[in-house]
């Protein structure tokens, strides 16, 4: 696609959109970035722009008419019902994310296999590189994880592209078809955005919407909702099952994980030499091996990386041990559900921290399993009082509320006795306090790293 002359409107001037003028700005655009915040917030952030002559307006968008413009490029985190996109789709200007321009401008030898879900994604995509690289390819991940993908398209002639998309970027998807897509699971997430559950479902779907006979699409077969979704795939479905032997797909026979494809069956590991741990880690091993059996790659070099992977940061990061605490930087459980699965995989006594921004979800699945399961909670950010009101309508008193997250942590550090577990695992996104959920989790790892003895803080 051209588009040189074209004019375009950038919105989001954060690693998305900044990835998207850069790329768009090489091919000769007339582009026009926004953002909502003011522009002191930016000073260096816009370094990679400002010798250019891409038009910035910070602290709003511009009033867009008719005419004024070919194109809107939508970074992920903007909903889409702000008024310069309402203007845009009644006009007829398109509207597209930035993982939809880096499909239209990748070369035809660069592969692209995504993966979606409500939790697990970034674990399932850094795997399914690291099998990629072992493979011989040249291979890298991007999208929502963070690179953005623009960019590492850019600077890509051939080799596949492991990308992790989110519902966000789902919605403004027009061409983008991934050879192989999985979806490892979907449970209520990003409601405030998406409003409903139908919405959400329907934004993750789209990642196979424009997939053919020739491909494929790898489904948790143990969620109904995918199961369901299965019916509306053009593509080829292959199933993973972590609780049941499948005719034909990844699972588990014997403590073995198996790929069964078109009657050739591989066995490419034993449960116990995968180093990941946790039935949900399963599903995400599982997923990213049957992707990468799609993709051709031999047993043998999916069994070393299984063996190799220690996982990814931010996600259950075991920071070095205090005082005999363990600490962990759970940083990137945005939801219950993802929360209530690393609070599931302790025996040790858990001292959870938790609160942030709700993305509209329910906590009482997560109360529940607080009243069974932890010592003591540290609540903090905007959602604290509503946790606080589901736990102790769950039965649970050892609640400790504090005013920021250096707090928290410090809180945490106090409370903990040798034996104990101190779990970064807010069950919120970061937005209320943070830029991201890495920020968040950084800090943490610095005030962690920072103790030399309780005492400093006592
Ligand atoms: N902004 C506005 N108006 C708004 C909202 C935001 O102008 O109404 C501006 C903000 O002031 C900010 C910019 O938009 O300057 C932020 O854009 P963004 O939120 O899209 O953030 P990026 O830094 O561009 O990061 C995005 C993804 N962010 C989101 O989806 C929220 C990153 O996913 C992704 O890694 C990155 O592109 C590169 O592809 C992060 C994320 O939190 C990890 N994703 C959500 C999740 O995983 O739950 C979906």
């Amino acid at each position: 696609m051209d588009f040189a002359g074209q004019r375009v409107l950038i919105i989001g001037m954060a690693r998305s959109g900044l990835a998207a003028a850069s790329v768009l700005n090489k091919r000769g655009a007339q582009i026009t970035i926004c953002d909502q915040k003011n522009l002191d917030y930016f000073t260096e952030k816009l370094n990679s722009i400002t010798e250019t002559e891409i038009k910035i307006i910070a602290g709003g968008y511009p009033e867009v008419h008719k005419g004024d413009f070919d194109l809107v490029v939508v970074s992920p985190g903007i909903p889409l019902d702000i008024p310069p996109i309402a203007v845009a789709r009644k006009e007829n200007i398109p509207i597209i994310g930035e993982v939809e321009l880096a499909y239209l401008i990748k070369k035809a030898d660069v592969e692209m296999y995504a993966i979606t879900g409500t939790n697990g994604k970034t674990t399932t995509t850094s795997l399914l590189e690291l099998i990629m690289t072992e493979d011989g390819r040249d291979s890298v991940s991007g999208g929502n994880i963070g690179t953005p993908l623009a960019t590492l398209v850019d600077n890509m002639t051939s080799g596949v592209i492991s990308v992790e998309v989110s519902s966000f970027q789902l919605e403004t998807i027009n061409k983008f078809r991934p050879h192989i897509c999985g979806i490892l699971n979907i449970t209520p997430d990003h409601l405030d955005r998406h409003k409903t559950m139908e919405l959400y479902v329907k934004a993750k779907s789209r990642i196979f919407e424009n997939q053919t006979e020739n491909d494929y699409v790898v489904l948790n077969y143990e969620d109904s909702i995918l199961r369901e979704l299965a019916q509306k795939c053009q593509s080829q479905v292959v199933y993973f099952s972590t609780e049941q032997i499948l005719p034909e797909g990844a699972f588990v026979e014997y403590n073995k994980v198996i790929v069964l494809l078109a009657g050739n069956r591989r066995e490419i590991c034993s449960i116990d030499e995968i180093r990941l741990r946790g039935k949900h880690n399963l599903e995400n091993v599982l997923c990213a091996v049957l992707m990468a059996t799609l993709a051709g790659v031999e047993s043998g070099i999916i069994r070393k990386c299984l063996m190799g992977f220690a996982g990814v940061r931010h996600r259950m990061e075991e920071v070095p041990a205090k005082n005999g605490v363990l600490y962990i930087n759970d940083s990137k459980a945005t939801n219950p559900e993802s929360a209530i699965k690393a609070i599931s995989s302790f025996v040790q006594p858990i001292i959870l921290i938790a609160g942030g921004r709700n993305k509209g979800s329910s906590f009482t699945n997560f109360a529940s399993v607080i009243k069974n399961k932890v010592k003591d909670l540290v609540l903090v950010g905007e959602a604290r009082e509503e946790i606080k009101r589901a736990v102790i309508e769950a039965g649970f008193v050892n609640i400790h509320e504090v005013e920021d997250f250096n707090a928290a942590v410090l809180k945490a550090i106090e409370l903990a006795d040798t034996g104990d577990v101190v779990l970064l695992s807010p069950a919120c996104a970061s937005w209320d306090m943070f830029d991201n959920y890495e920020q968040r989790g950084d800090l943490f790892c610095k005030i962690v790293n920072s103790i030399s003895s309780k005492q400093n803080y006592a």
